[in-house]
């Protein structure tokens, strides 16, 4: 089974991230690793912090001579900032003078249900882990994901599809969508030049105000055959597993299969898409020689991929720290104040996007690695090109 987990917190020495289940022979490319985060580091309204993060993963086990040997994947990202927090945020004792109480909680931040929880005087702890900062250690992982899905002719990409009130009303070819990932200026990662502009005053207008702002990514994998999850069983559907995988990405509130939202107010006839079949099929290489004419499922039917892209949303909410602070309480005093300001972002949708990436990258690359088995990518390419005959077959 394909795993990961991550460990680290925002201010701490390191990120560390842990990949296990990995075939082995997989091509592992430093370039397009760090380039991945580099990606997640980039938008138009992302604080200082990433002025002095340079984000690269330091691979430590798992690859040799540039490919996977079947073992687990350690990898360690070190955060820059962490010069400046060695004495606020020591792993041993320490001094208590120099601690950095995060004094009242933030609403809609995971302070106050934290620092119940863990029992904690403040905050501190809980921000230095629900930060997005980890995050990065995810996008390291689903990095590997994608080398393995890419071996496979699985691409997957995301964009910007809304900031705040500005969004793309227009459809986004899979082309489109996948260039943004080699733009130098990531700026809101929308395909539409027009659209991005009105996304940018949307940042502006937060920006001036003290404000946080939202907004909408859309992920979407490419040439996946039809066939990845199941209808059996309810924690096998590939449509609850993205569901869970983007959800659990700092600030989505919402998680959006398809055009699932706008389906729950449609007919039948103008939600579910249309079969067609061609014996002899033109154009485009497809999986099977079953069409469809629109993709309104987000290419899941059943919790089953149906060879159509498959298409995931993520809905985030403000980011809750903001510069003109809502009203909250002081966790020594018990009085009423504002809610604690310290440095932050003001809109991280393009980021959340590429995280969203690695997410989805990770679910499908679990559910690939073992439909297709095979402990080396030689024995899973095979078992993958007999699956791919099969059904064109059919
Ligand atoms: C975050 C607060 C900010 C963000 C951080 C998430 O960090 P800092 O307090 O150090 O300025 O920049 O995101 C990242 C560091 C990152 O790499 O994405 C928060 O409180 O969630």
């Amino acid at each position: 089974m394909l795993r990961f987990s991550t460990a680290g917190e925002s201010h701490g020495e390191s990120l560390v991230a842990f990949l296990s289940g990995m075939p082995a022979g997989v091509p592992v490319d430093q370039t397009f690793l760090d380039h991945e985060l580099w990606r997640r580091q980039q938008g138009y309204g992302r604080g200082g912090r990433m002025r002095i993060e340079k984000d690269t993963a330091h691979i430590l086990s798992g690859v040799r001579h540039g490919k996977t040997i079947g073992s687990p994947i350690a990898m360690t990202l070190a955060n820059k900032d962490w010069k400046n927090w060695e004495e606020i945020l020591p792993v041993g004792e320490g001094d208590a003078e120099k601690h950095k109480a995060v004094a009242s909680p933030r609403p809609g931040h995971a302070d106050l249900a934290g620092a119940l929880k863990y029992d904690f005087k403040d905050a501190r702890y809980v921000l230095e882990r629900a930060s997005a900062r980890e995050s990065a250690a995810r996008v390291a992982c689903g990095a590997v994901a994608k080398m393995l899905l890419r071996a496979l002719g699985v691409e997957v990409a995301s964009h910007v599809v809304r900031v705040g009130g500005a969004e793309l009303t227009r459809d986004a070819s899979f082309a489109e969508i996948a260039a943004i990932a080699q733009r130098d200026d990531v700026m809101l990662a929308c395909v539409d030049a027009a659209c991005e502009a009105k996304m940018k005053t949307e940042v502006d207008t937060a920006l001036k105000t003290g404000d946080t702002i939202g907004g909408i990514f859309e992920v979407v994998v490419h040439g996946l055959p039809p066939g990845v999850g199941t209808h059996v069983n309810w924690d096998e559907r590939l449509d609850g597993l993205l569901a869970q995988a983007v959800m659990s990405l700092q600030a989505v509130k919402a998680v959006e299969l398809g055009r699932g939202v706008t389906a729950a107010s449609s007919p039948g006839s103008q939600v579910h898409d249309a079969i067609a079949y061609e014996a002899e099929p033109v154009g485009e290489e497809r999986f099977t020689k079953f069409s469809r004419e629109r993709n309104n499922a987000g290419g899941i039917e059943g919790g089953i991929s149906n060879g159509e892209d498959v298409v995931v949303r993520g809905y985030l909410k403000p980011i809750s720290t903001l510069r003109r602070p809502l009203a909250s309480v002081a966790f020594d005093t018990r009085e009423a104040t504002k809610a604690s300001y310290e440095r932050s972002d003001v809109c991280v949708v393009p980021a959340a996007g590429v995280a969203g990436e690695a997410m989805v990258a990770l679910t499908v690359a679990r559910l690939v690695v073992e439909k297709f088995g095979g402990d080396s990518l030689r024995e899973m390419e095979r078992n993958f090109r007999g699956y791919c005959e099969q059904i064109r077959n059919y």
